[in-house]
């Protein structure tokens, strides 16, 4: 009879599959603790990377490198770096903005404008705005043609023409 035909006993086999458990067993033990030397590695370098030119409130990293643009090229140059333009949701994130601004000595546009609907103010994901906060007398609309938005050095906001050049701010 040939060998190859003959059928692999019970025993052996429950043996054999016991050994391949272990290995893969261990296997995982492996990669759980590269698993957790990458992800401090990570967290030690986005550290770093806030250090040198950036800053974050709570889980969400902001970045400038003292570009300009208008609001379609901010929106682009966000994107293009998987991103968008820094849209402030709460306090902590709008002074995180605001500080940014201030360290680069410019006024930056937000990711927020009412280009589709006049008086209506939405995040770029089209959701309404759920935080503000507005300049005095602001948003007004200056010559009917404020539908983006400006952070100024002390955090308030303006409504200001998308097609002005300021400081891009992005988020991650
Ligand atoms: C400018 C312009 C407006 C802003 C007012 C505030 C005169 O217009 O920046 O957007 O609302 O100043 O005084
Ligand atoms: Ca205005």
């Amino acid at each position: 009879m040939d060998p190859l035909d003959q059928k692999e006993p019970e025993v052996q086999k429950d043996q054999r599959e016991t050994v391949e458990a272990e290995l893969l067993k261990t296997e995982i033990s492996v990669l759980q603790e590269q698993l957790k030397a990458l992800k401090a590695t990570v967290s030690k370098i986005l550290k770093t990377c806030f250090f040198i030119n950036g800053s974050s409130a709570g889980e969400k990293p902001f970045q400038a490198n003292g570009s300009e643009g208008d609001f379609e090229i901010s929106k682009a140059t966000c994107s293009q770096a998987d991103g968008l333009i820094a849209s402030p949701r709460n306090s902590a994130e709008n002074s995180t903005i605001q500080q940014i601004a201030v360290h680069h000595n410019k006024k930056a546009f937000i990711g927020i404008n009412n280009i589709q609907t006049e008086g209506s103010f939405k995040y770029l994901s089209d959701e309404a705005i759920g935080y503000s906060n507005w300049a005095a007398g602001e948003p007004n609309n200056v010559g009917g043609i404020e539908d983006c938005v400006e952070v100024y050095p002390d955090g308030r906001c303006n409504d200001k023409s998308c097609n002005d050049k300021r400081l891009i701010i992005c988020e991650f």
